[in-house]
């Protein structure tokens, strides 16, 4: 089986877009809803106590919490993994048959802007919104003893909900908010990621830099991580999104088809056919490197698995 490489595409207009999206919010500061006109927007800011400024959404989650999320553009990016499976394996490791579900590499359009999680979802924003704590379950207490806690969890991403779970907690965060809240189609989930870039990372093809940019673990990658880390620690990739390269995998909306790429649409892509497996992508902080790669997806899980080191990040309608 060959995989002819694909002539990669010169930098996106969305790119140089969002570049001006995230200087003019950081240089003029003037509460301006997207999407809406700002008398509109005031309203909206009155009813929800939701701020927004021009590329950037504060959700007001109550009792002082909050998320923030950053404007990812409509645009339209190369999806899959533009390297052959032996070139892949050689740039990162990992076994070529593992690398079947990444092609063929196909132009995808996302039609509609969208805001999208700074950060992974932290336990203080699961609890703030579910008000459980899925962590201190009995299921996830057996790994918990194993290992070191540290103090004030609270800024760490979630992790043992499973797939349902996930949908869950889109559904009352919508209902907190009044936005269109949900998880991410894989599309949209590595549109974010490679903002822009075509290549292995959001940082480029070097390996020795991942560790700049994401958690992981592996015998080989010299560290050896027991939990997920603290959010938001590392260097965020060119659109803002920080741990998109590993930390704790985030599940999508697709349900996981590894033959999907060879038949989706090109505009706004979601595999709504049910399978016995979700999407996840991301890789985690005890993972080998390749599969922290912008084109992995995950393979192997059930919707009910629940995992130390599986977790979300969610997104929000632009045009609402
Ligand atoms: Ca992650």
């Amino acid at each position: 089986m060959t995989h002819p490489r694909i002539p990669r595409l010169k930098p996106f207009s969305a790119v140089l877009l969002t570049a001006i999206l995230l200087t003019a919010a950081q240089i003029v500061l003037v509460p301006v809803a997207f999407g809406q006109n700002t008398e509109k927007g005031a309203s909206s800011k009155e009813a929800s106590g939701d701020t927004a400024i021009v590329g950037q959404l504060t959700l007001d989650l109550g009792q002082g919490g909050s998320m923030k999320l950053v404007l990812i553009p409509a645009g339209k990016f190369m999806m899959g993994n533009q390297d052959t499976p032996a070139e892949t394996v050689k740039k990162v490791g990992g076994m070529e048959r593992n690398l079947v579900d990444e092609y063929p590499v196909h132009e995808v359009t996302i039609s509609k802007p969208f805001y999208m999680g700074i950060y992974e979802v932290t336990q203080a924003q699961w609890k703030a919104v579910m008000g459980n704590e899925p962590w201190k379950a009995e299921r996830a207490l057996g790994y918990m003893r194993m290992q070191p806690r540290p103090q004030g969890f609270d800024d760490y991403p979630v992790a043992f909900v499973d797939s349902y779970d996930a949908i869950e907690f889109c559904r009352k965060l919508s209902k907190k908010t009044g936005r269109s809240v949900s998880l991410p189609t894989e599309a949209q989930w590595e549109y974010a990621c490679r903002a822009g870039t075509t290549t292995t990372f959001s940082f480029g093809d070097d390996l020795s830099k991942l560790i700049d940019y994401g958690w992981y673990g592996g015998k080989n990658a010299g560290q050896k991580e027991d939990y997920a880390h603290r959010v938001g620690q590392l260097k965020p990739n060119p659109w803002g999104l920080y741990d998109m390269h590993g930390n704790v995998w985030e599940f999508c909306r697709d349900w996981y088809d590894k033959d999907f790429y060879s038949r989706s649409p090109s505009v706004d892509p979601e595999n709504t056919t049910k399978t016995d497996k979700p999407s996840l992508r991301s890789g985690a902080f005890h993972s080998v490197p390749t599969v922290s790669r912008s084109a992995q997806r995950n393979s192997w899980t059930s919707p009910k698995t629940v995992r130390y080191n599986y977790g979300l990040r969610v997104i929000v309608a632009a045009d609402k």
